[in-house]
């Protein structure tokens, strides 16, 4: 019979990878900045990459709000400021429309691939509500069992709410799963639903393991993050 001491055996094993987009595994965080951009120079407001890091994770319209709050600018009403966001979007599902599978970032398919063979189930967990089309542009979509996106949560990125949905979705607890990210604020958003992360460029410094692409990821590398953060907690 157990003794007092004895716990029930935890599973800490690895389960499931819970992927953000922008950023990780296609380069559309480059098209959020163009798009940004060209509405920020009609608009006569200031924008620049370091502006742009602000937007990362964040939602469209939260994007905008941190744009003019950089220029010390009252926002625009209702209205406006919806047309502005829709002005933004038409443009990025513009740049969007154009993208192949030769945009997928080197790596990602090796990996997920990896991950599939190793029993691990993965997710994407974006705020984006384009994730659909995204996905369907690049061939992405086959390789992922779960997507939870900005069109099923209603609060951003660090709330934990998109990799909740995302695990929930894969029928994992958030304690079998990992997040990989590129944005500060989803890092904090992986870690208030309970994983560890790993970070994918500079703005991911928080994570348990910074890595400088997708292409650097490897099945080892995610299982040993998990277990050394499943050690301790
Ligand atoms: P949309 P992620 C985020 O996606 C982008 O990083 C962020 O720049 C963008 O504003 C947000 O999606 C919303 O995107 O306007 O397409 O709904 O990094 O969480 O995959
Ligand atoms: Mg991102």
């Amino acid at each position: 019979m157990a003794g007092p001491q004895t716990q029930p055996a935890r599973d800490r094993a690895l389960r499931g990878v819970i992927f953000d987009l922008d950023g990780v595994l296609v380069t559309t965080d480059e098209f959020h900045f163009r798009a940004w951009k060209e509405l920020a120079d009609e608009l006569g407001l200031a924008f620049d990459r370091e502006v742009n890091h602000t937007l990362r994770g964040v939602s469209r319209q939260q994007s905008l709000r941190n744009i003019y709050a950089h220029n010390r600018r009252a926002l625009p009403p209702d209205e406006a400021f919806a047309a502005q966001c829709d002005r933004k979007n038409a443009r990025y599902v513009e740049l969007v429309g154009g993208m192949t599978p030769a945009d997928v970032l080197a790596g990602s398919i090796r990996l997920l691939e990896a991950l599939r063979a190793a029993g691990i189930r993965c997710a994407v967990a974006s705020a984006s509500k384009n994730t659909p089309l995204v996905l369907e542009r690049t061939g992405l979509r086959k390789y992922f069992d779960a997507v939870a996106d900005g069109n099923d949560t209603t609060r951003s990125k660090p709330d934990p709410e998109v990799f909740l949905a995302a695990a929930a979705r894969l029928g994992l607890t958030p304690a079998q799963c990992l997040g990989v990210e590129d944005a500060a604020v989803g890092i904090e958003a992986i870690h208030n639903a309970g994983m560890p992360a790993a970070g994918i460029g500079e703005q991911a410094r928080a994570a348990e393991r910074v890595f400088a692409s997708v292409g650097e990821l490897t099945l080892g590398a995610l299982n040993e993050i998990f277990a050394s953060w499943a050690k301790r907690s």
